[in-house]
């Protein structure tokens, strides 16, 4: 099952035909600069290439009115007079005379996208479009937008394919007002989005943009909205608000379809962002929503106007679309102060309407930073002082590396008589004498076992296949999980990792590593009472009813292994299942899923020998098939929630990621 991409050069020919200081960012190169890298890496041969079409009548009526496609559809035959004219009814938008041609590819192709994912012809997809969408209102062109490409998509999929719930994440930096007001009142679209805001000072500067904007009547708790207060936001800040609003929210939601408003002007570079990520990224947003609605991702270009961020972006995002491992995420330093205030609104104003927020920290009465701040006349601009800042489009950053994915994908080290699952390849690694002695003296002293010896021999000949990237993953059955995980993770130190994440699912007895080096993280999930905790790297997460409750699990991953694993960035994942865990296929495949966004997809699996059953499932996880649904997930335990809260406060100090609210400044206003 492959990933689509659809372009059409058609869409590049339509352009601004007058001086217009606000539009002129918004060019055909966009799309070609776009494309064309995606043909030289060869990324674009690897896709299915999917024509598009030109949206309906019909299509566009499921979003507009007919007075406004009606009034489009005149755009063709004006004068450039009538153009310029028709034009200032809008904001921020211009018509061509092809544009209303190129509007209805747009849709069309997410449309084309749309059926490609539903119907099974790929898993997912990447539309390359002109003009945008993601603004334009029911009656209204807005923003460089015409059509709302992602809007009218999500009408036609519950349309045509009867779905009940539909996801959309929209990362472009600016509001997509248009999407939200299309499903304000829709519980069965759940829009997200974050946008640059300051505190309302930036286009569209809209007071429906901040996060108390949460939806309507039947739709309230289905409109998210993340405002960012500040510029500079960075991979961190990200990555935080995808840990502790979008995915606990999405996963509880559980779509059957994901769209994607894949604007790139929230990375490094972008004029109208003046944001920091990086390229990179957009790998691990992507990944992050790749086991939702069982992988059935549609991402349709939106905003993006620094051409070189732009184009690396797109290449990022249809890379791991493709299923190459992402690159290890760098340097994630901590949300910054304003992020932290944002993402504690946010989940302050939902927390009534989504369980995995219930024990959000509520909304401080006082004034809170992210209102609208009344910024009195002369005293705007410029609060910075000293440094000169660089403009937006004078950053630089390093071009992301190439990502090779393994010439293996997935490594199988099983018992004689359990069939190699399709995909897989068997791995034994030639026993070296030496080497054999010192793993039985270590390991084995009093057992003839030979089995077992040579199980943890292909062990460590796997790690070092996975640190030279011949090797993606692998998965072993083994007889003594704890010993297996003992001989990996001591064989990983001297086989250069440098950090090995030991996530270890069910109740048996860890040996405690004894490793306060940080050398490795290890997060245990069980429903044993820890004593107390046991340091920053040793981790334990007790849940009442131990993975065996779907939601606590789920929520446990989410908003606690998922952030600690992105700060502590390994270079290997060491998932270790232990007898009995009580988790189920399709939580344990989610989390095999989620994991290897990290350490390039370096997971190594290590289950016991009575669990053959769940050889094929994992096998299918690590070969990056997205995981089933989990469906609409029920509240977790209580005591669970406030166990989790109780361990993220208590690790804080050592981890920033976990952190949700901003040091003292709850009730602030510390707005300059
Ligand atoms: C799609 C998109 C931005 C419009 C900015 C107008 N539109 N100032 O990124
Ligand atoms: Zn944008």
């Amino acid at each position: 099952m492959g990933t689509a991409l659809i372009y059409d050069e058609e869409m590049t020919k339509y352009k601004l035909l007058w001086v217009d200081p606000v539009c002129n960012i918004e060019v055909p190169e966009r799309l070609t600069v776009s494309h064309d890298a995606l043909v030289k890496t060869g990324l674009a041969d690897r896709c299915v290439a999917v024509p598009v079409r030109e949206a309906t009548d019909a299509d566009i009526l499921l979003v507009h009115s007919e007075e406004y496609l009606e009034a489009v559809k005149t755009t063709p035959y004006m004068t450039l007079e009538e153009l310029k004219d028709f034009t200032l009814q809008y904001g921020d938008v211009y018509f061509h005379p092809n544009i209303y041609h190129c509007a209805k590819l747009a849709a069309g192709a997410t449309l084309q996208l749309v059926d490609s994912v539903m119907t099974g012809k790929v898993r997912n997809g990447m539309a390359l479009v002109r003009p945008p969408g993601h603004h334009s209102m029911r009656s209204a062109a807005c923003g460089f937008c015409v059509f709302n490409n992602v809007a009218i998509a999500a009408r036609y999929a519950k349309q045509k394919y009867g779905l009940k719930r539909v996801l959309i994440v929209d990362w472009d930096v600016h509001h997509g007002q248009g999407v939200q007001y299309c499903f304000e009142d829709d519980p069965s679209v759940l829009y997200f989005s974050w946008h640059r805001y300051e505190h309302q000072k930036f286009w569209p500067q809209l007071r429906d943009s901040d996060y108390d904007s949460v939806g309507k009547e039947k739709g309230a708790g289905f409109n998210i909205n993340v405002p960012w207060n500040k510029v500079g936001m960075k991979n961190c800040d990200y990555l935080s608000v995808f840990c502790h609003v979008l995915l606990p929210i999405a996963y509880e939601f559980s779509p059957e379809l994901v769209l994607v408003c894949a604007g790139f002007d929230a990375a490094i570079g972008d004029p109208e962002g003046e944001m920091r990520a990086t390229p990179d990224v957009f790998a691990h947003l992507t990944h992050l929503l790749m086991n939702l609605a069982g992988g059935k991702v549609c991402a349709v270009l939106e905003g993006g106007y620094n051409l070189t961020s732009l184009h690396q972006s797109v290449c990022q995002t249809v890379q791991t679309l493709l299923g190459d491992p992402a690159p290890r995420p760098a340097n994630l330093d901590g949300p910054c102060t304003s992020a932290l205030e944002s993402l504690h609104c946010v989940r302050a104003a939902h927390r009534q309407y989504w369980s995995c927020l219930k024990h959000a920290a509520e909304l401080p009465t006082s004034n809170i930073s992210t209102k609208c701040i009344k910024v009195t006349e002369g005293e705007e601009e410029k609060q910075e002082t000293g440094e000169e800042e660089k403009s937006a489009e004078e950053e630089t950053w390093p071009e992301p590396p190439k990502r090779f994915p393994p010439p293996v994908s997935t490594a199988v080290v099983l018992p004689e008589g359990v069939a190699c699952p399709d995909g897989c390849k068997r791995f034994s690694s030639s026993e070296d004498p030496a080497i054999v002695d010192k793993l039985r003296e270590k390991f084995l002293p009093e057992s003839d076992d030979s089995d077992a010896l040579t199980t943890l021999c292909s062990l460590t000949g796997l790690v070092e296949e996975m640190e030279k990237n011949e090797i993606r993953n692998g998965l072993a059955l083994v007889r003594d999980v704890s010993m297996a995980m003992m001989c990996v993770v001591q064989h990983a130190a001297t086989a250069h990792h440098d950090r090995v994440l030991i996530v270890c699912v069910g109740d048996a007895v860890v040996p405690s590593q004894g490793t306060d080096d940080g050398k490795t993280l290890l997060v245990q999930f069980s429903n044993k009472e820890s004593e107390e905790q046991k340091g920053k790297f040793h981790i334990h997460v007790c849940l009442k009813k131990g993975c065996s409750d779907v939601s606590g699990f789920t929520q446990a991953v989410l908003g606690l292994l998922l952030p600690l694993g992105y700060e502590y960035d390994p270079s290997l994942v060491l998932l270790v299942r232990t007898p009995g865990s009580g988790l189920s296929d399709g939580a344990w495949q989610q989390l095999t899923g989620l994991l290897q966004g990290l350490a390039q997809g370096h997971t190594l699996v290590l289950m016991p020998e009575g669990e053959k059953a769940c050889v094929g499932p994992t096998a299918s996880s690590l070969l990056g098939v997205a995981a089933p649904p989990l469906g609409k997930l029920h509240a977790p335990l209580p005591e669970d929630v406030a166990a989790l809260e109780r361990l993220r406060l208590g690790l804080q100090a050592d981890w920033k990621l976990l952190h949700t609210t901003a040091p003292e400044t709850g009730g602030g206003g510390e707005e300059h």
